[in-house]
């Protein structure tokens, strides 16, 4: 029986249970389709990235004889859909059986069902084998709970899959978590290390990409890409990260600097997010890093947190959550993205470096994310929807199911607290403790309100003012909401001036 069977972008794993034995009658295809490339406006890394990903999976698959079908973004026959393209496959080699793996998006499971119903032929879905839960895992979990703790997910996570577990099923170190209560501000030392990645020249898949007329923005960087594109590479850049970098991750996760960029972070979200790396292999290779005391168990636990604990926790907070989560709108946030999203002209220092690191490597670490983009716009209140879609394509390692409740659950409160059980905002103080963009900013970190006020400081305030209906019984903001009440009235009135004016002037500041 002739049997087809897609790989999509983000199904990069060589390790797959479908790739352990050869057949002739199954044929492998992956395509680079227009309907992928333009879901929303991409950064050119991560269509560049994509597609180099993609193709070197495909000469691995042909060098170990399986029977692969390429469709480039130039191919005459590329109709630039996947449902398109498969059904001329079908019928091309007389196809009787279709085969996928789940895929990670809402969006394209969709798809993919709708044409197994459209199509007379068998079907047959098969898990991705990539993550530690299945889809609905964590909601299973949670069944009746209004708050979603991440923390006891995480706990019954370590226990399940046993890991940094004592033999008494005690958790090692007697702690479930040795977060950092005391998060540093980075001030030169220790010394960042060389960007360890490994450089390509993709000059020629550019050209490519043009040709095809794909719209994207940020700085390609073609003919010296930064990101490992297949297991090999990377394996070795984990590697690399967990044997130097990993012992100062838990001290500087949070620090920020005009001059650094990845600090002490892993990047390994690229490589995750396609499946070159399994979420299995970081965690065994950081625990047994800690067995063989590479490692203190806080610098161990913090990062298996991240993998084991938080990924995993937003993919089934996705999967619960979709297809309502996309239109999600708390606060009723109407503003679009500022034009100045897309090319860092801002007056604000914070903004402009996050922004215009992120146009350059595509990528900006979990704080910047966070604490300067995502606080920015909760504050200035920007349309979730619009920002999601800003995320989604500006970000090497943006798919669906990781970024929409990232950024609307985590970042923009947009569910009402299901995800956070804060809204994650501060003023420049937060700013200014954990980084030096304040250092010779326009604007003043100190001020509330006059020309040269900061920003987040009197839209910080306006927000808890302007939302205190929703926001004022929630017991973690008591501080807030006590000193709202203990303010005097005429410098809530001039708060609420300058956040109104900086609303109205927000594509100038
Ligand atoms: P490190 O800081 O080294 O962390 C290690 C790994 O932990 C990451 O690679 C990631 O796999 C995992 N991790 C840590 N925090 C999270 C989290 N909150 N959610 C999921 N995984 C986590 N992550 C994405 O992979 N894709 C996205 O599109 C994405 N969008 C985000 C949008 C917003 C608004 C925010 C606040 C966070 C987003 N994140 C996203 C989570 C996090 O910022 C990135 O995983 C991280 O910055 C990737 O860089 P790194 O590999 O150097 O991570
Ligand atoms: C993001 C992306 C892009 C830009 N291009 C392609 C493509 O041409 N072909 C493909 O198979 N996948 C692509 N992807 C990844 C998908 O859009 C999608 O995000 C994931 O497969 C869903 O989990
Ligand atoms: Fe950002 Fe305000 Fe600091 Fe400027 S002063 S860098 S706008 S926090």
């Amino acid at each position: 029986m002739k049997i087809l069977r897609l790989i999509l972008g983000d199904q990069l794993n060589p390790n797959h249970s479908w790739f352990k034995k050869l057949d002739d009658e199954i044929l492998y295809v992956l395509m680079e389709v227009k309907q992928e490339t333009n879901y929303v406006l991409h950064h050119a890394q991560k269509i560049l990235g994509i597609f180099a990903a993609m193709r070197d999976f495909k000469s691995v698959l042909t060098k170990e004889n399986h029977q692969v079908i390429y469709l480039g973004i130039n191919e005459k026959s590329n109709l630039h859909s996947f449902k398109a393209n498969l059904k001329n496959l079908f019928d091309q080699y007389n196809v009787q059986k279709f085969e996928y793996q789940e895929p990670d998006e809402y969006r394209l499971d969709q798809d993919l069902m709708e044409l197994c119903n459209e199509v007379s032929i068998q079907s047959e879905c098969f898990p991705s084998e990539h993550f530690f839960t299945h889809r609905f895992e964590v909601s299973e979990m949670f069944v009746g709970k209004k708050q979603w703790l991440m923390e006891s997910f995480y706990r019954a996570m370590r226990k399940k899959h046993c890991v940094l577990m004592s033999e008494d099923g005690k958790p090692v170190g007697l702690k479930w978590n040795f977060d950092h209560e005391n998060r540093k501000a980075w001030k030169g030392e220790p010394k960042v290390f060389e960007d360890h990645r490994p450089i390509h020249d993709h000059s020629e898949l550019w050209d490519e990409i043009t040709t095809a007329r794909i719209k994207s923005f940020g700085n390609h960087n073609a003919s010296q890409f930064r990101w490992p594109l297949n297991r090999k590479e990377a394996l070795k850049h984990l590697d690399f990260f967990i044997g130097h970098i990993l012992i100062y991750f838990g001290d500087y996760q949070d620090a920020m600097h005009k001059d650094e960029t990845r600090m002490f972070h892993s990047l390994i979200s690229f490589a995750l997010n396609t499946k070159m790396l399994s979420p299995k292999e970081v965690v065994s290779a950081v625990e047994k890093s800690y067995l063989s005391n590479q490692l203190s168990i806080n610098t161990a636990e913090g990062f298996i947190r991240q993998i084991i604990g938080w990924r995993e926790y937003i993919r089934g907070y996705y999967w619960a959550h979709m297809p309502a989560l996309g239109d999600q709108n708390y606060f009723n946030h109407q503003l679009p993205v500022p034009n100045w999203f897309w090319n860092g002209q801002t007056k604000m220092n914070c903004l402009k470096y996050t922004i215009n690191q992120s146009l350059d490597e595509a990528y900006a670490h979990h704080i910047q994310r966070l604490m300067i983009v995502g606080n920015f716009s909760l504050l200035a209140g920007l349309h979730p929807k619009s920002l999601h879609e800003w995320y989604l394509g500006i970000y090497i390692d943006a798919f669906e199911w990781v970024e929409m409740p990232n950024t609307l659950g985590m970042s923009q409160f947009a569910d009402g607290g299901k995800l956070a059980s804060k809204p994650y905002v501060s003023t420049a103080n937060y700013i200014n403790k954990m980084s030096n963009y304040c250092e010779g900013c326009y604007y003043s970190k100190n001020e509330r309100v006059g020309d040269k006020a900061c920003p987040f400081n009197s839209l910080y305030w306006n927000f808890f003012i302007a939302n205190s209906q929703q926001l004022s019984k929630n017991p973690r903001l008591a501080i807030v909401n006590k000193q709202i009440r203990d303010m005097d009235p005429n410098l809530i009135e001039d708060i609420k001036l300058q956040a109104k004016n900086l609303i109205k002037n927000i594509e100038n500041i």
